[in-house]
């Protein structure tokens, strides 16, 4: 068999191997193998001396061609392969569009947030503006100007947090009643105002106290405002809450910012009344202080006693929400456990 009968038979043969082969890996070594330095086209190009001189030029065209023939079919394999490869590809990747898709959980509000809401719709259909304060608050705010110089003994009730001197963590919401007072514009209309936020003390956690609780504090300040308004509001409040589920008593108490004051109870959930460790055995839980805002009050704040006057009150809506929903522990609103969270959905 001449040199050219040879590389023929290669030419055929190997084209046929080259269309059988099914992976990429294996193509490149067949082209190695074929077209490489030891591969037989570069071998024959090589034995070309051997030839006579008239045949050399034929048979070194024929050599090329073969080459040539090889190496394009290599290249066809090669982009068939690469083909397949991406249909297997997109075939295994496809996406399902008619598959239920993965349900996302729905968050709700804190269910103490759920509360706060309740009581803004009420204060605002009432004609109330909605304010929120620092909660890093001045000692100025905090007790000064709320009627509780920096060494009166009534500060000892609520003990907080200190920043500085200072600056501390508000243990109240009342200091956005200094806040308002100090820019209401009395000329303007009265002053009719809730602020809810998040307060601080340094009180020891039990199943009715937590040292980080909400307020929302109210203050209502115009010209012929008296207690019964205050009690009106009040007991609009609880009924608007807990509906006619409660009793809801006032009785005589003292902060230094109102005068006179008064706390609120509601009859405890747990015991109905009776007593029982979460009220303490009193058969009461309280909710919220109140009262006549104290002139010194408003006369810290510039404005005139003598013409103007009002009251305020501050309510715990962590209260609120363990009576409404039978909570025997206040600790459980802060451990955010979502099974407990989870219980309290919006439209329950
Ligand atoms: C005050 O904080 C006054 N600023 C309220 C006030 C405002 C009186 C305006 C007069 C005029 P007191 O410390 O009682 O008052 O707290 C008010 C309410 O906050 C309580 O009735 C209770 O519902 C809630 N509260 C107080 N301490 C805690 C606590 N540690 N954990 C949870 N709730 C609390």
């Amino acid at each position: 068999m001449t040199l050219k009968d040879q590389l023929d038979k290669i030419r055929q043969e190997r084209k046929e191997d080259i269309k059988d082969v099914v992976d990429l890996k294996k193509l490149d070594s067949l082209r190695v193998e074929l077209l490489g330095k030891k591969g037989p086209i570069t071998q024959a190009l090589r034995g070309m001396r051997d030839l006579p001189a008239d045949e050399r030029p034929s048979f070194g065209q024929f050599a090329n061609s073969v080459r040539d023939e090889l190496q394009s079919a290599i290249e066809t394999r090669r982009d068939e392969l690469k083909k397949d490869m991406l249909n297997k590809q997109l075939e295994h990747e496809k996406i399902d569009v008619t598959l239920p898709g993965k349900p996302v959980a729905q968050g709700q509000p804190h269910v103490i947030q759920q509360i706060i809401d309740q009581i803004e719709d009420l204060f605002i259909g009432m004609g109330y503006q909605v304010l929120s304060g620092p909660e890093v608050e001045e000692d100025k705010y905090n007790f000064e100007m709320m009627n509780l110089p920096k060494d009166h003994p009534a500060r000892d009730m609520q003990d907080t947090f200190y920043i500085t001197k200072e600056i501390l963590m508000r243990t109240q919401t009342s200091p956005m009643q200094a806040r308002t007072l100090e820019k209401h514009d009395f000329s303007q209309g009265p002053l009719k105002m809730i602020s809810p936020g998040v307060v601080y003390r340094r009180d020891t956690d039990d199943p009715t106290h937590s040292h980080q609780f909400h307020q929302v504090e109210g203050i209502v300040i115009d010209k012929h405002i008296t207690m019964a308004d205050l009690k009106g509001t009040l007991e609009l409040v609880a009924h608007e809450l807990f509906g006619d589920r409660f009793d809801i008593r006032l009785r005589p108490s003292y902060f230094p910012f109102t005068e006179p004051s008064v706390e609120a109870d509601i009859t405890c959930f747990n015991c109905g009344g009776k007593g029982c460790a979460v009220c303490k055995y009193t058969g009461w839980i309280e909710v919220l202080g109140a009262g006549m805002v104290h002139p010194n009050v408003l006369e810290m704040a510039g404005v005139d006693a003598e013409v103007y006057g009002g009251f305020a009150f501050g309510l715990g809506p962590d209260r609120f929400a363990m009576l409404k929903y039978g909570v025997d522990d206040i600790r459980n609103f802060y451990l955010n456990d979502i099974r407990f969270l989870t219980q309290f959905s919006k439209k329950g």
